[in-house]
C-alpha cells in the first residue's frame, strides 16, 4: 500500500507544524542544594554526601541533593515514631483538616509542581500539568475524606494504624506515587518515612515544603533522599511497622526477602507487561488513540503500559497503517513545550536499557518501525517504536522495556487472545477493544490482571484500587483497598 511507505513523516510535516510553546520556568526556584526533611525541618545529612539530580532533557544539573545514610534513616524513623504517638491519637476530623490542606496547597502550587516534575523527570508538561499533579492532589482530597470515617470504611471492625510506614517510590510518577503512598497512610493515622527515586527527588522535597506550609505536625512526614542503599535502610529499619514499595520486580523480591519474618506489613507494586487486545469489531480510530496513550504516554515509563499489542489477524494491516500514520504526528522533544507528546527518557541508564532491549528485538528477528523525527542534540531521547513479526519468546515480548516501544502480536480467536495475554509472569493491567459488552465481560473474567480497561487505557482515579497479580506484586493502592493496607483490623 502506498500509505505504508513513509506516511507518518509526510503527514506529520504537512499537518502538524507547530511553533514552540514553552512553559515558563521563571516562577520556579530550585535551590542549589537540598537537605533531608526530618522531624518537620530540613536537616543536613549525617553522611555529609550529596548527589546531583539532572534534567534529562538538557543533561544539566538542577541541584545537589542530600544522600541519607543509616544514621539519617534512623533519625527519620525515630522522628516518625515520636510523631506517631500524637498523630494516631488525633481525631480523624483533625487529621482530615491537615490532609485537605495538603491537597489544597498542592492545587495552589500546581504550576510550580508540574514544571518541577517535568524538569527533573523529563515528562511532557501537558502530562505533569493535566495528569500527575491534579491526580496527586485528588488522592490527598479523597483520603482526607476517609480520615474521620474509618469506622464506616471497616464496619463492625476496629481499625488501628500500623505505626511508621516505610515508603519507597520510583521515578516515573514521582509526585503521584508519593500521593498514593502518603495520603492513605496519614488518613489512617500512620506516620511516614518516604524515599523518592534518586533521579527524581525534587517534587518530594517541594512536598516537604508544602508540609511545613500546612503546619503538619513535625515528624508526621519525613523525606529521606538517596539511592538504593537508602531505600534498603528505610525498609530494613526495625522501627517501621509497614513497608510500601513501588518499583521493579527484582528489588521487590529483595524487599520481600528482607522483610520476611519481621512482622512488617508489606505491599508491593511492581512491574508489568500488559496486553492491549484489539478485536476486529473495535472502533479502530478510538483504539489507535488508546494504543498510543497506552504505550507512548510518559515515554512508556509506565508500569501498566500496554506494551504488548494483541491484534485480531483480520484487521492487522489497516490497524498498523493507521498506527504508523498516527506515530508520525507525535511530537518528540522539549518536555517543557506544551505541544510535546513524548518527552525525554528519564536517565542515561534507562535509555541504555531501552536501547539494549530494542537491539535484542532486532537481533531476534522482529521488524522495527520508527517515524522520522528530529531529536534534540543534548539529553536522553528515544523515538516512538513499533515492533512487528514478534514471537512470544522474544525478549521484547517478555521483558518490561519501560520505554516507548510497542511489540505487536496477533491472534485469531478470543481464546487465543486470552492465552497469549496471560502468557507473562506479570499481571498488572490489560486493555480490551471491542464493540461487544458481552465479550468484554467474558475476557475480564479470564484475564489475570489487576486492572482491565475496556475501550480505554491508562485511566486512573483515587477511588479505584490498583495493583497486580503474580510478579506484579500484591496489595492494592487507591480506594478503600488502599486504605485497608494501612490499618490493622480487630
Ligand atoms: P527500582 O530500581 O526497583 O527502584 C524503585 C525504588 O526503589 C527507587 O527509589 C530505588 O532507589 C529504590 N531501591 C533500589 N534498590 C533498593 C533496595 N535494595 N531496597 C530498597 N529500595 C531500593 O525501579 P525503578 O527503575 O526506579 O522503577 C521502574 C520499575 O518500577 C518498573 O519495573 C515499573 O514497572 C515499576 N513501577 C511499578 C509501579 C506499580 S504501581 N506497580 C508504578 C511505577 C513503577 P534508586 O532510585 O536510587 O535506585
Amino acid at each position: 500500500m502506498a500509505i505504508a511507505k513513509r506516511p507518518s513523516t509526510e503527514m506529520g510535516q504537512r499537518l502538524f507544524e507547530y511553533a514552540a510553546a514553552p512553559e515558563a520556568t521563571d516562577h520556579l526556584k530550585i535551590a542549589d542544594s537540598y537537605a533531608l526533611f526530618v522531624g518537620g525541618r530540613f536537616v543536613e545529612p549525617h553522611s555529609r554526601r550529596r548527589f546531583a539530580t539532572v534534567n534529562p532533557a538538557t543533561e544539566e544539573t538542577l541541584s545537589e541533593v542530600a544522600e541519607a545514610d543509616e544514621t539519617d534513616v534512623d533519625r527519620a524513623v525515630t522522628a516518625a515514631a515520636d510523631a506517631f504517638r500524637s498523630w494516631s491519637r488525633l481525631s480523624g476530623a483533625k487529621r482530615a483538616r491537615y490532609i485537605f490542606r495538603l491537597s489544597r496547597l498542592m492545587q495552589e502550587r500546581a504550576r510550580e509542581l508540574a514544571v518541577l516534575e517535568t524538569m527533573d523527570g523529563g515528562k511532557p508538561i501537558k502530562e505533569s500539568r493535566d495528569v500527575d499533579v491534579p491526580l496527586a492532589a485528588a488522592h490527598f482530597f479523597y483520603y482526607a475524606g476517609w480520615a474521620d470515617k474509618l469506622e464506616w470504611a471497616f464496619p463492625n471492625r476496629r481499625p488501628r494504624p500500623l505505626g511508621v510506614a516505610a515508603q519507597v517510590i520510583p521515578w516515573n510518577f514521582p509526585l503521584l506515587m508519593l500521593a498514593w503512598k502518603i495520603a492513605p497512610a496519614l488518613a489512617a493515622g500512620n506516620t511516614v518515612v518516604l524515599k523518592p527515586a534518586e533521579t527524581t527527588p525534587l517534587s518530594a522535597l517541594a512536598f516537604a515544603d508544602i508540609c511545613q506550609q500546612a503546619d503538619l505536625p513535625p515528624g508526621v512526614v519525613n523525606i529521606v533522599t538517596g539511592a538504593g542503599s537508602t531505600g534498603a535502610a528505610v525498609v530494613g529499619h526495625p522501627g517501621v511497622g509497614k513497608v510500601a514499595f513501588t518499583g521493579s520486580t527484582e528489588v521487590g523480591k529483595q524487599i520481600q526477602r528482607a522483610t520476611a519474618g519481621s512482622g512488617k506489613h508489606l505491599t508491593l507494586e511492581l512491574g508489568g507487561k500488559a496486553a492491549n487486545i484489539v478485536f476486529e469489531d473495535a472502533p479502530l480510530d478510538q483504539a489507535i488513540e488508546g494504543i498510543v496513550n497506552g504505550i507512548y504516554f510518559n515515554q512508556g515509563h509506565v508500569c501498566c503500559a500496554g506494551s504488548r499489542l494483541l491484534v485480531q489477524e483480520s484487521i492487522v494491516e489497516p490497524l498498523l497503517a493507521k498506527l504508523k500514520s498516527r506515530l508520525g504526528t507525535l511530537r518528540v522533544g522539549d518536555p517543557l513545550d506544551k505541544n510535546t507528546d513524548v518527552g525525554a527518557i528519564n536517565s542515561r541508564a534507562q535509555l541504555e536499557k531501552i536501547e539494549g532491549l530494542v537491539n535484542s528485538g532486532i537481533e531476534e528477528g522482529a521488524e522495527i518501525y520508527q517515524p522520522e523525527c528530529r531529536l534534540p542534540e543534548r539529553g536522553y531521547w528515544f523515538r516512538p517504536t513499533i515492533f512487528t513479526n514478534v514471537a512470544q519468546s522474544y525478549r521484547i515480548a517478555r521483558e518490561e522495556i519501560f520505554g516507548p516501544v510497542l511489540s505487536v502480536l496477533t491472534f485469531r480467536t478470543p481464546d487465543e487472545a486470552v492465552e497469549k495475554a496471560n502468557n507473562t509472569p506479570y499481571g498488572l493491567s490489560a486493555g480490551v477493544w471491542t464493540d461487544k459488552g458481552s465479550r468484554i465481560l467474558w475476557l475480564v473474567e479470564r484475564m489475570r490482571a489487576g486492572v482491565v480497561w475496556a475501550n480505554t487505557f491508562n485511566r486512573f482515579d483515587p477511588t479505584s484500587p490498583f495493583g497486580g497479580y503474580k510478579e506484579s506484586g500484591f496489595g492494592r493502592e487507591g480506594g478503600l483497598h488502599g486504605l485497608a493496607a494501612y490499618v490493622e483490623l480487630s
